[in-house]
């Protein structure tokens, strides 16, 4: 293989990678795909691209079937680059495996491999059977870090937790009163609600909730329906019925996380404000234990959760459920009469050995955005696929 075509795998590769990321947050159970469907110029020249596809919202279409309908006829004879192995198995529709052969594709450029069971080297193999010729793993680490949510799912079982926070420049999450809602800029809160759109839910505690009674939409001109589903680890059910977190029109019925010992009579006032309720079994201390909590939430097929802020952070800490940190630092000073970021926390440093690593740190308006990734993840992928 020439240079030029290796870059220009890459390069298509990479194109394949930001239509993946725009399915990110809205394709749960599934894996956020792009592919894009290429032509040689001239008989031996350099591709253009005549189609792209990306899974669609709630998981299908699948991306290959995406282009693939947008290509029609033109794909006889084209080179298919894939962020993810095509699937094998007979869903709704039949293996996208099955239909790149159909459609007469010549060549398949492959981030990596699928390793939901169905898949798992098996769409290779079709592909490679039908005279297809295959490369594989090109641009895998970034492919591995932005499906990290749907990895994780199938081999830990539980979704990949992005820990956000918004602090003052002392460390503190709400001010001397107690308020915790205008700690960071308007742009930095922009930001974030974009970050929402990104992750299949976001995840509050009792303590945020009740203090600063949010709404956890994704409030970007146009972009009401990519707002995630909204969790509230409740365990002993502080927050009211009343609260925004249940009446704000959204696209999913919120859910509401709290021990399984709990009676229907004192759940029925949060079913009637229409949340589902999800019982989980608590630890001796009475809290909820949280390895269960993120297990039955990858039991229901979430991939990706963002935790905003609050006291939850101390206990996902310590119980090493964080996989990521976006850390906010606004350029004011609370004192100590104001609420810690973190309280009684005893684990090790954020960039300690065998925790995280910094990956970024940039200035949006007067706060600085810093990003942590645990250690051991990712260690070559781009800043896009990890945010
Ligand atoms: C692809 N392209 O865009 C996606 C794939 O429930 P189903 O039938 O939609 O299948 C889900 C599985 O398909 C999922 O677990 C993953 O293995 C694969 N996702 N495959 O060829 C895509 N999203
Ligand atoms: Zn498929």
């Amino acid at each position: 293989m020439t240079a030029q075509s290796e870059s220009q795998d890459v390069r298509f590769m990479q194109t394949a990678l930001g239509l993946a990321r725009r399915s990110l947050g809205r394709v749960w159970p599934n894996p956020a795909v792009g592919c894009v469907l290429t032509v040689p110029v001239t008989d031996s020249g350099p591709h253009r691209m005549i189609a792209r596809g990306w899974t669609q919202p709630g998981g299908r279409p699948h991306a290959e079937t995406q282009a693939l309908q947008q290509a029609g006829s033109q794909a006889r004879g084209a080179t298919a680059y894939i962020s993810l192995e095509p699937c094998a198995h007979q869903g709704e529709t039949p293996p996208c495996s099955l239909a790149l052969i159909e459609a007469g594709i010549t060549r398949a450029v492959i981030a990596c491999c699928d390793p939901d069971t169905r898949v798992a080297g098996q769409g290779l193999a079709m592909l490679r059977q039908a005279g297809i010729a295959c490369v594989i793993d090109v641009e895998a680490d970034d492919a591995q870090a932005l499906n990290r949510g749907f990895f994780q799912r199938i081999d830990q079982g539980r979704p990949l937790v992005t820990l956000k926070m918004a602090a003052s420049q002392d460390g503190r999450i709400t001010d001397s009163r107690g308020s915790s809602q205008w700690i960071s800029s308007d742009c930095a809160r922009a930001w974030t609600h974009g970050l929402r759109a990104r992750y299949d839910a976001v995840f509050i505690g009792s303590g945020v909730a009740v203090g600063d009674d949010p709404r956890l939409t994704c409030r970007l001109p146009g972009m009401a329906a990519y707002s995630p589903l909204r969790i509230l680890l409740d365990s002993h059910l502080r927050t009211p019925p009343t609260a925004r977190f249940f009446s704000e029109p959204a696209p999913f019925a919120p859910w509401l996380v709290t021990g399984d010992d709990v009676s229907a009579q004192r759940l029925t006032p949060y079913t009637q404000a229409g949340a589902e309720i999800i019982g989980c079994r608590r630890r001796s201390d009475h809290f909820l234990d949280l390895q269960a909590v993120m297990l039955e939430l990858g039991r229901r097929g979430l991939t990706r959760i963002l935790i905003e802020g609050g006291a939850l952070a101390t206990a996902f800490l310590e119980a090493d459920l964080v996989d990521r940190v976006i850390w906010f630092s606004a350029p004011r000073l609370f004192g100590d009469q104001a609420q810690p970021s973190i309280a009684s926390f005893c684990g090790d440093d954020l960039e300690g050995p065998g925790r995280f690593r910094r990956v970024a740190a940039w200035e949006i308006d007067s706060d600085i955005c810093a990003v942590y990734v645990r250690r051991d993840h990712d260690r070559r992928a781009r800043l896009d696929c990890l945010i």
